[in-house]
């Protein structure tokens, strides 16, 4: 369960695809769906995520260090290790016990993990921020970029008003979908008391998952204070944050009832804005979300202080940056309209992943964007979450634009006045703000000249054959990352998979140390030049490396890695002002340089992602394995590293595998 492919929602597939135009929109029918369960039914019952053994912590530590540590330097770390765990750590670990207990309602690692990133005063685009590009709509008439942001604006908002009202089918992981993802098991466990829902799920070998990140998903945004960010939620806002050309806009999306406006309205609101022909904002503020965060904490003081002079339609007060501010943070979400319409992936990756910082929000708890030719994709800020629910949301507003859209290319826009119910922002700028805007681009544009990307789609071999083969699809493309990283530069990395812990309350991720004796040995086997190996020892090879990789992987989904517990330990003693040696060896912190950062999703609704490296000398490396293909999509910033021939490494890896699976020796 809870593996690291964020592939969680199977329940009955894509369907026909059938287009209702013009659904009655009624309070009724604001539902994105009517679950029988309800959507909180699981969640306190949720386990809790265990704290593994300090033993088994230390034992798995050492392992992974062993990996890429020569034998003198581990043979030091271990020595540490051994003084860790009989000493230092063993209160460390006592202590992290006892807490965790008398904090019953969340996890051990929330707290550290919101830290992390609340803490970390470098700018959120290109460290943190990951995005998702929606596959197109298979009508390409529905790609208007006009119509397929109203659709994806009413069907967000429809999700919305689920969850908010409890019918949102509940997260859960099916190990086995024919026998649980159906009406015979949602009969059964909404009878169950929500004290012990989850057992009931836990014997149809269904998995719930923590939607604890949910009420983060909208009406919020992060906020830039200086030493550590805040998280800010307004659950009342009802209205829409609109970006264009640089230019900031909002409209109501909700009624006084707290219904959903009709699409059509929705959709004459985004004619009027794509309509509104003036120049690109000069001064766009977005720009300055890509600020480091203490920098942009001051600036964000002065530029709410810098409106009081001001008179405004909408504060009489007088407090008019301030208030507008308070809109921007607290508004649905952002819908970003593109004038680009970037081509090839390459392209769409640095649009969807940074842009030119101009036309976006990036504290947004998450950002809706369209192109020009209605490629969409959502960015989102990860304080708050991680991709379980962010990739929920996403599918079940690609699953209902595509089959049941409110609106379509010959629907008529609502005979209202736009012009007078769309507010536009007019921040009051003095030089010193417009001079801090001008700086904030050109520094996000030398930031974003720095980063490279480049992607590969694999067509040889996809998943199919991986499970014919029997080995774990994940497993192998790991391989294929280590194989390749070897390839290019003759050694083994500190690596990074992402995997979900959302099987717990308030999970959050674990690491999945995935350079592991296993790869190193085939990377070693693989690149022999004088055929040594047969091509059954290269066969064999890749077996270890997909039997080790699952007992990995099923232990980080349960919350059994080594870098959390670690991790938290270090946060506590932190805070009493204690760095134990553990923490001080060079060899802690050369495994946590991450040089290959991973994360796969596999969707139908996902064609690309991303994330920016997170090292200057590693790759950011988002991949998917499916059945029609295998795609990568990695950056970097060179010149440390070399994307290109890492892709090409990547292709070959593939071909590698692929002889040997034909059953041929790839050195032949
Ligand atoms: O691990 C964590 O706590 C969070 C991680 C952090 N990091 C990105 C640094 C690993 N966050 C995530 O894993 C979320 C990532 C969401 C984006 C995933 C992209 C997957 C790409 C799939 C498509 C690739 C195919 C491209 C073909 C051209």
């Amino acid at each position: 369960i809870g593996r690291s492919h964020l592939n969680l929602i199977s329940r009955d597939g894509m369907g026909k695809i059938t287009k209702s135009l013009c659904r009655c929109m009624s309070s009724k029918n604001d539902y994105i769906q009517e679950s029988i369960v309800p959507s909180n039914h699981f969640q306190k019952s949720l386990p809790r995520l265990p704290i593994p053994k300090l033993e088994e912590t230390c034992e798995r530590y050492l392992t992974s260090q062993s990996v890429i540590q020569t034998e003198e330097d581990h043979a030091v770390t271990r020595k540490i290790v051994d003084e860790f765990l009989n000493g230092e750590g063993k209160e460390l670990h006592e202590q992290l016990v006892q807490r965790d207990k008398q904090n019953k309602h969340t996890s051990y690692i929330s707290e550290p993990w919101f830290d992390m990133y609340l803490k970390d005063r470098k700018p959120v685009p290109l460290t943190h921020n990951p995005f998702m590009t929606f596959t197109d709509d298979p009508n390409p008439q529905y790609m208007d970029q006009c119509v397929r942001a109203t659709n994806m604006v009413v069907s967000s908002l429809r999700f919305l008003k689920a969850f908010r009202a409890n019918v949102l089918e509940p997260d859960v992981y099916h190990l086995n979908p024919k026998v649980s993802d159906n009406m015979k098991f949602r009969k059964f466990v909404r009878r169950l008391p929500q004290a012990i829902s989850f057992y009931g799920a836990y014997w149809y070998k269904a998995f719930p998952l923590d939607m604890s990140q949910y009420p983060n998903l909208f009406n919020s945004t992060r906020i830039p204070k200086h030493g550590k960010d805040v998280i800010y939620s307004d659950e009342s806002a009802k209205h829409m944050l609109v970006f264009r050309n640089g230019h900031m806009y909002l409209f109501d999306a909700f009624d006084d009832n707290g219904n959903i406006v009709s699409p059509e309205v929705v959709m004459s609101h985004i004619r009027y804005i794509l309509d509104d022909n003036r120049p690109p904002n000069e001064h766009a503020l977005g720009v300055l979300t890509t600020l480091p965060r203490d920098k942009w904490a001051t600036v964000r003081t002065q530029l709410c202080n810098a409106g009081d002079m001001n008179e405004s339609a909408f504060f009489s007060s007088g407090v008019m940056n301030e208030g507008y501010m308070k809109l921007v943070d607290s508004a649905l979400f952002a819908l970003i309209l593109d004038d680009a319409a970037p081509e090839n992936p390459n392209e769409i990756t640095r649009n969807f992943l940074h842009g030119d910082g101009t036309n976006r929000w990036f504290d947004k708890s998450f950002s809706l964007i369209l192109t020009k030719d209605g490629r969409a994709a959502v960015n989102f800020e990860h304080s708050w979450g991680d991709g379980v629910a962010v990739l929920r949301y996403f599918n079940e507003v690609w699953k209902e634009t595509t089959t049941k859209p409110f609106v379509g290319p010959t629907t008529v826009p609502a005979n209202v006045d736009s012009s007078s119910i769309v507010q536009k922002l007019e921040f009051a700028l003095d030089p010193k703000l417009k001079e801090y805007i001008a700086e904030a681009k050109s520094d996000y544009a030398a930031r974003c000249a720095s980063l490279d990307v480049d992607h590969l789609e694999y067509f040889t071999f996809t998943k199919e054959l991986l499970k014919k083969q029997k080995v774990s699809p994940d497993a192998i493309l790991q391989l294929v990352i280590q194989m390749a990283y070897y390839k290019q530069y003759g050694k083994t990395a500190a690596t990074y998979e992402s995997c979900s812990t959302a099987a717990f309350r308030r999970g959050r991720t674990e690491t999945i140390r995935s350079a592991t004796h296993a790869t190193k040995k085939a990377c070693e086997m693989f690149n022999q030049q004088n055929n040594q190996f047969t091509v059954g020892e290269l066969r064999q090879a890749l077996d270890e490396c997909s039997s080790y990789h699952g007992k990995l992987t099923k232990e980080a989904a349960m919350g059994q890695g080594w870098d959390r517990h670690l991790f938290a330990m270090k946060y506590y003693a932190a805070a009493e002002g204690k760095v134990p040696n553990i923490y001080q060896d060079p060899a802690y912190t050369n495994i946590n340089h991450i040089v290959l950062s991973t994360s796969t999703l596999t969707s139908p609704a996902v064609v690309i992602g991303g994330f920016g490296a997170v090292t200057n000398n590693g790759y950011g490396v988002g991949y998917a394995v499916e059945n029609e293909r295998i795609g990568f999509n990695v950056t970097n910033y060179p010149p440390d590293t070399n994307v290109h021939e890492f892709k090409d490494c990547l292709k070959e890896s593939l071909d590698d595998i692929n002889t040997v699976f034909e059953g041929k020796n790839p050195r032949n």
